[in-house]
């Protein structure tokens, strides 16, 4: 598919879908994803996101205030299942009409109940073939299938292997995430069959991010085996960048500490690294994509760089794959 040209990015399910001139999602990051990256990513032509996490309601209000100041475009909002204001954060996004809401670490029956009335385009974020049917029966739009590359709370399967799976379990379009960071990564993400990619990681470090800069740094400075899951034993798998904070978790789980032993730990951890730049002892979510980011971009240059170079790797395949 040609992504330079308008006309053909007509063609493709998740652009008519989302309203946008490119099939991106941004991922929504706790803590990263506010409106300021939501608004820089829609006016560059992707689906700017929005994460409602943990957020304090009065907080989200704000940011969803906000991002219409920044852009006229469509942007979405994140809702994390497992937030205890997952009700508040519903109630806002049918408040403020937000045109698409993704969800994550979760079921979403409740939120595709209540949202879909409102005329919201709802897309879950899922990691296996039995979440991705149950949420296509519920009533999804789409869904973005989410390989265990990906930073934070993640599943048990690759990229490569979930994604094609998803393609033949569901009629609804596919969004690839997990370890998309480049060009050559969204190429092989239609390859897989998906019609879209959910990028998180890279978007971490461009111009308008306001993550504290030392975060940035961690990113930019990842390497191959940078990253570590922790959580594994709590039944809660969070994919970061190693650190003093990991090391302590893995020292723990090797204990069999209680779970209020890395609940303890953990708390606030998250906020410590994005908003304070606590680069040792915060939760450094990242994916294992952190290796392949290797500068500071606008929101708008890397997605167009994204597109163009997928479709320069589109067009040499069909050579590289002959065997005449
Ligand atoms: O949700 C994410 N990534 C996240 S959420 C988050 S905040 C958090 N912090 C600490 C611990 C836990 C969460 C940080 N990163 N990605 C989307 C995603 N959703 N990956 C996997 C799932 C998922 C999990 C279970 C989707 C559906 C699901 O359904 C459960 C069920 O009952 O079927």
């Amino acid at each position: 598919m040609n992504f330079s040209s308008t006309s053909s990015r007509c063609g493709n399910r998740i652009v008519r879908l989302l309203g946008c001139s490119y099939p991106l999602i941004q991922g929504g990051m706790a803590w990263v994803a506010d409106a300021e990256l939501a608004a820089a990513v829609s006016n560059g032509g992707g689906l700017g996101i929005i994460a409602a996490a943990n957020m304090p309601p009065e907080l989200l209000e704000q940011q969803l205030i906000k991002v219409r100041t920044l852009t006229d475009k469509p942007f979405g909002l994140n809702i994390m299942l497992m937030s205890p204001t997952v009700g508040d954060v519903i109630e806002l996004a049918a408040k403020y009409s937000v045109p698409i809401v993704t969800t994550g670490a979760g079921s979403p029956g409740k939120v595709i109940e209540r949202l879909k009335p409102c005329g919201t385009i709802v897309v879950p974020v899922i990691a296996s073939v039995a979440q991705a049917k149950r949420v296509e029966k519920q009533g999804a739009d789409a869904v973005v299938a989410e390989g265990m590359e990906a930073g934070g709370h993640i599943g048990e399967l690759t990229t490569m292997v979930l994604v094609p799976q998803i393609v033949d379990s569901v009629e609804i379009p596919v969004v690839a995430a997990g370890g998309i960071a480049d060009g050559r990564g969204v190429a092989a993400a239609f390859a897989l069959g998906a019609e879209g990619v959910q990028v998180g990681t890279r978007f971490v470090c461009c111009t308008e991010s306001t993550v504290h800069p030392a975060y940035k740094e961690a990113v930019l400075a990842a390497r191959d085996r940078s990253n570590v899951i922790t959580g594994r034993t709590t039944g809660h798998p969070v994919r970061c960048l190693k650190n003093k904070l990991t090391s302590r978790f893995e020292e723990l789980e090797k204990d069999n500490a209680p779970v209020e032993e890395y609940e303890k730990l953990g708390a606030g951890r998250l906020r410590a690294a994005v908003v304070e730049g606590d680069v040792e002892w915060g939760s450094l979510m990242a994916g294992q994509s952190a290796a392949l980011v290797n500068d500071i971009l606008p929101a708008a240059e890397i997605i167009r760089n994204l597109f163009r170079d997928a479709e320069i790797i589109g067009r040499d395949l069909s050579a590289a794959l002959s065997l005449e």
